[in-house]
């Protein structure tokens, strides 16, 4: 009987060597030792037949041979997982030293940094966002800003018509309305936004432009309230040696009016390029609001008086940033935005 066990040994001795791979090994102890059909099984299975002494004998030595085999199948099934293991460190090997790949981030768009320096400013000194609609109905467009029916803002030539009564609005100032409606005096507000006006496009003339309104009315505000937020503004934005001028002017919606100019950012006053010669900028109308407008949307104006401002963005955007054409800040141009990072 000692010979079978000799000639099991020998026959498992060829297999084991014959397994080159992980399943090999899942297989050899499946052929072996498995419950169902396994060499070794089968062969106990055959000892009920012996005599008892015989029995015993063989079953001793059938379950060496058992321990044996399935010692050698845990060591191969052992190297293969190790192997298997390297395998797979080396293939998902990381070079922690190799640089970082750059993630390209987008940016913001440069009237997007222009507005938001303008709003830090203002939030700094008090004053709320507003938001309003671009579309807008001839009532805030134009009746509830003392803007009479003959005025040639009114007409088809200057303004986008969406319909006999809606209009995409021109200025940000009916958004002064929509705040005083909003909210009760005291009020500080500036209102950034869209406008469009059937302006032909060239150097400094967009359809589509970008402002910023300003507007506060309180008790007892006055010219030089105007006065003093505007220098303080522009000292803020251009540098403390920035002077302003006040030009008259005239705006339906205030009484009196102003044009803004302040003293050129690149120059100082002397005269270059940017501010054409003269040492002054354009910066926007202004004035104290017509107590028409106040009474309109139910304030006092024998109680309440205020200031209100308005400045385009697009052509200070491009005197800052040294463009020589507004039309490039809509052109889309990736290489042309990718600058202002
Ligand atoms: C106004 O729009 C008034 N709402 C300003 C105002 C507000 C006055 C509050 C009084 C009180 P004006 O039409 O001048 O004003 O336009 C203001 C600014 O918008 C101009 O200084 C200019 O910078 C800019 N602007 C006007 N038209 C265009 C255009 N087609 N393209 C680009 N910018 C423009």
């Amino acid at each position: 009987m000692s010979e079978r066990i000799d000639q099991l040994r020998a026959e498992f001795e060829r297999d084991l060597a014959a397994v080159e791979a992980e399943a090999g090994a899942t297989a050899l102890r499946d052929r072996w030792v498995g419950r169902k059909s396994g060499v070794l099984t089968a062969e106990m299975k055959r000892l009920g037949g012996l005599a008892p002494e015989e029995r015993r004998q063989v079953g001793q030595l059938l379950n060496e041979l058992k321990t044996g085999i399935e010692a050698a199948i845990d060591r191969l099934s052992g190297e293969f997982a190790v192997r298997r293991e390297a395998a797979q460190l080396a293939a998902e090997r990381i070079d922690v030293t190799l640089p970082g790949r750059r993630e390209v981030a987008g940016h913001l768009h440069p009237i997007t940094l222009l507005r938001q320096r303008i709003e830090d400013i203002f939030v700094s000194m008090g004053y709320q966002i507003e938001d309003g609609p671009e579309i807008e109905t001839e009532f805030y467009n134009f009746d509830a800003l003392n803007i009479p029916a003959n005025h040639p803002a009114r007409s088809r030539q200057d303004t986008f018509y969406l319909s006999e009564r809606l209009a995409l609005r021109s200025q940000t100032s009916t958004v002064q309305i929509h705040a005083m409606q909003r909210r009760e005096p005291p009020l500080r507000v500036i209102a950034p936004g869209r406008v469009f006006r059937r302006d032909t496009p060239d150097a400094t003339h967009n359809p589509m432009f970008y402002q910023v309104e300003g507007l506060l009315v309180d008790r007892g505000i006055t010219l030089g309230d105007l006065k003093g937020t505007i220098e303080e503004f522009v000292r803020r934005m251009f540098g403390p040696q920035t002077q302003i001028r006040f030009r008259p002017s005239y705006f339906p919606f205030v009484e009196p009016g102003a044009e803004i100019d302040y003293s050129c950012f690149k120059c100082g006053g002397s005269g270059c390029r940017v501010c054409k010669g003269s040492g002054w900028i354009e910066m926007g109308g202004s004035g104290m609001v017509h107590p028409n407008v106040l009474r309109g949307v139910g304030i006092d104006p024998e109680i309440f008086s205020g200031f209100a401002f308005g400045l385009g963005l697009d052509r200070l955007c491009a005197l800052m940033y040294g463009l020589d054409d507004i039309r490039l800040l809509y052109e889309n141009d990736i290489r042309f935005l990718a600058q202002f990072r």
